[in-house]
């Protein structure tokens, strides 16, 4: 645990309990007998005092206060990262202070961090197009750091963005995106991120089914043409990278595949995934049919399906038993079938989600129309399976075990359960959308230990390392989907509200509102900060964080250069504070310009933006990085370039000029060409054949002054 010179929230609890006792004790004296000579302390207490009073703060309001109040300077012990949803980024958020420390842009371009307005970013964000198409936004929802032995190792963060099915991956060192992932299989995924215990796969599965590989076929096929499927994608911890090649798939019926857990120690090996609609509903509301909805809410039982990942990754690996979608491995569902890979489990109503307890024993099951958690016992599942006893097989053929005999017990845990996270000691806390509430219950004991309110309509839940096989318990994170009045208001579109709460007391109780202006978030993670070690700078200076590697074209201070070559005019510019070398580019209107910039700084915080008017270029840099940027500079004219970081005292001289002259015969820049007979004024770009000015850079191809 961090040591903070500071009374630290939680870890002290003792201090705080005897800080409230002062206050309430001092401030009585204060109000009985007037300021008092004794200086300090009385005049604290009394102002205090009056601070309550003037603020109608109690004093639990004081106590939440106290608990979450962090003073400059001191770190927060655990980090939150939670999906932004609509703005298809990360979230990374201090506990229990609630403070913002970064947006990770990861599907949705985002002009600070220079994503999507580089070479490499770009590159990033075009292995996510599908058919060709970019796709600027994303709906993120399940973030999952990476495990070792099922405990979060502060390495790596993936994220799924459930409207194109795509995943990316996030490096920690640096909380920056290097990879995304499009199968092409499917055309959905809610069932990701998940990772197995030691994140060999990061496991995608798929939400609303369709034809695999993309395609058409009439709805009325749906039952035989569309498909579900869940991705293994292989994780290569060594490179920080998805493995394409190794990843494999699963065919599944057309129900609708929701949330996924991995099974961790006694369920290693194994994954659980949720499904709704075996009724295998398609809507039709104006066709005569009943809306997805209802249709989807005939049948009292879903099925989880049970699939055990490691023998389907054999089966996988074996000649004739995958056949090739989309450039993907898949396992076939016939096939599934013989090698046995899957079984399904009834689960109450429509479930939404199904979450493996710290000792991989139990799952538990939370039915959004059901008012239960239903408690599965792995060993119950398992030895069913091993005995082949089976009650029923459903339309497709796969094995039903039988619901009563794979169950530990349900417990009535109040309107709506969706989510599950785990504290210790056997103790779960469990999301209720329609009752606003958050349950705390005992799983061992099948009990309800008690509720807090939270507003309003909450959806995941997320409790310190609450998913892993050593629950902190501690905090709570109530990320609710109805803000309504919590907030001032401001139109029409509200904030999300994610709310706070201590559940380590003997009553939970709400610590504070944190308005999240982005979009939806649905999971988030809560991390010790102690596992997480990112680097303050790229060193050496040169790193190309896409790439992790020194760049290729990586510029040190007095190499700076233009190079016209074959495919346009190449600038090594350095950047350091307060000036960019070469600070004027000279092209030609139609030349590409590739800009491979440098910070070489190696000063902590020393970062740089670079922008180009017109051009739709930003690039952040940070000390060290080493970042490459292209355009056609299409449009003659005058146009000033800038670092965009207020980064030192001389920060708005850090600027200089991209001079794109006319094409021979071509027309003039609009504005920008002098009169005839005029005198050029001093910074105005040179007509052809003007001797360069003192200082300019050279015209391509001669070494620019002061390179050698
Ligand atoms: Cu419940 Cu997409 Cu995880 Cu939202 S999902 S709440
Ligand atoms: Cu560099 Cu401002």
């Amino acid at each position: 645990m961090r040591h903070s010179p500071l009374p630290f929230p939680l870890h002290h609890r003792r201090r705080l309990a005897r800080a409230l006792a002062a206050i309430a004790l001092l401030s009585g004296a204060a109000c009985n007998s007037g300021p008092n000579e004794d200086g300090g302390g009385a005049g604290v207490s009394a102002s205090l005092n009056d601070l309550m009073k003037e603020r109608g703060l109690d004093e639990s309001n004081v106590s939440a206060a106290l608990k979450t109040y962090t003073p400059t300077g001191v770190h927060d012990p655990y980090i939150m990262f939670a999906s932004g949803g609509q703005s298809g980024q990360v979230l990374v958020i201090g506990i229990p202070s609630m403070r913002i420390l970064k947006y990770i842009a990861v599907f949705t371009p985002e002009p600070w961090q220079g994503y999507g307005y580089g070479d490499e970013t770009n590159t990033i964000l075009a292995a996510g197009q599908r058919d060709g198409r970019t796709l600027s936004w994303g709906d993120s929802h399940h973030p999952a750091l990476s495990e070792t032995n099922g405990d979060y190792d502060g390495q790596f963060l993936f994220i799924n963005d459930k409207a194109n099915a795509r995943i990316a991956v996030i490096d920690l060192k640096d909380f920056a995106t290097k990879q995304i992932v499009m199968s092409g299989l499917i055309q959905s995924d809610h069932g990701g991120t998940f990772v197995t215990p030691n994140t060999e796969y990061v496991v995608e599965g798929a939400q609303y089914p369709a034809p695999l590989g993309g395609g058409y076929a009439p709805i009325e096929r749906y039952a035989e043409d569309y498909k579900g499927a869940v991705i293994f994608w292989k994780f290569d911890r060594e490179k920080g990278r998805i493995d394409r090649a190794k990843s494999f798939a699963m065919e599944l019926p057309p129900y609708m595949q929701d949330l996924t857990d991995a099974g961790k120690l006694v369920s290693d090996g194994w994954v659980f995934l949720n499904s709704l609609n075996t009724e295998l509903s398609i809507g039709g509301t104006l066709e005569g049919r009943p809306p997805l909805e209802s249709g989807a809410s005939q049948n009292d039982m879903d099925y989880m399906h049970i699939i055990p990942w490691r023998r389907a990754a054999e089966v996988a690996g074996m000649a004739g038993k995958t056949k090739e979608i989309a450039g993907m491995r898949v396992i076939p569902l016939d096939v599934s079938l013989s090698e046995g890979l899957l079984y399904f489990v009834g689960e109450p109503k429509s479930p939404h989600g199904v979450d493996v307890t710290p000792d991989g024993s139990q799952m538990v099951v939370a039915g959004k129309l059901d008012t239960h958690g239903t408690v599965y016992s792995f060993a119950k599942i398992k030895a069913q399976i091993d005995q082949k006893k089976f009650e029923a097989k459903d339309r497709y053929g796969v094995p039903i075990l039988s619901f009563k005999d794979s169950i530990d017990g349900q417990v009535e845990l109040g309107l709506g359960p969706l989510h599950t996270q785990y504290i210790g000691d056997g103790m779960a806390l469990t999301s209720l959308f329609l009752e606003s509430a958050v349950v705390r219950w005992s799983v061992k004991d099948l009990k309800v230990i008690d509720k807090i309110p939270v507003h309003y309509n909450v959806g995941h839940i997320a409790a310190a390392e609450g998913d892993t096989v050593s629950p902190d318990g501690k905090y709570l994170v109530a990320m609710n989907k109805w803000a309504i009045d919590r907030f001032q208001p401001v139109g029409p579109l509200l904030p999300q509200n994610f709310q706070l709460v201590d559940v380590s007391g003997s009553q939970m109780q709400l610590l504070y509102d944190m308005p999240l202006p982005l979009g939806e978030p649905h999971y988030a993670q809560i991390i010790k900060a102690d596992k997480l070690h990112p680097e303050d700078i790229y060193k050496p200076a040169g790193v190309n964080p896409v790439t992790a590697q020194h760049d290729p074209d990586t510029v040190t201070a007095g190499k700076e250069r233009i190079e016209r070559r074959a495919d346009g005019v190449h600038v090594f510019m350095s950047a350091v504070r307060s000036h960019f070398t070469p600070d004027i580019i000279r092209v030609k209107e139609g030349d590409t310009v590739h800009l491979h910039i440098t910070n070489v700084e190696q000063a902590h915080d020393a970062t740089h933006g670079f922008t180009i008017d017109l051009y739709n270029v930003h690039q952040s840099l940070e000390p060290g990085k080493h970042v490459n940027a292209s355009f056609v500079a299409d449009v003659p004219g005058v146009f000033p370039m800038y670092c965009t970081e207020f980064c030192s005292a001389l920060h708005l001289e850090m600027a200089g000029y991209l001079l794109v002259e006319p094409k021979e015969g071509g027309a003039p820049a609009p504005g920008v060409a002098p009169a005839p007979g005029d005198a050029p004024a001093p910074g105005d770009a040179p007509a052809p054949g003007d001797a360069p000015a003192p200082g300019d850079a050279p015209t391509p191809d001669a070494p620019a002054p002061g390179s050698e």
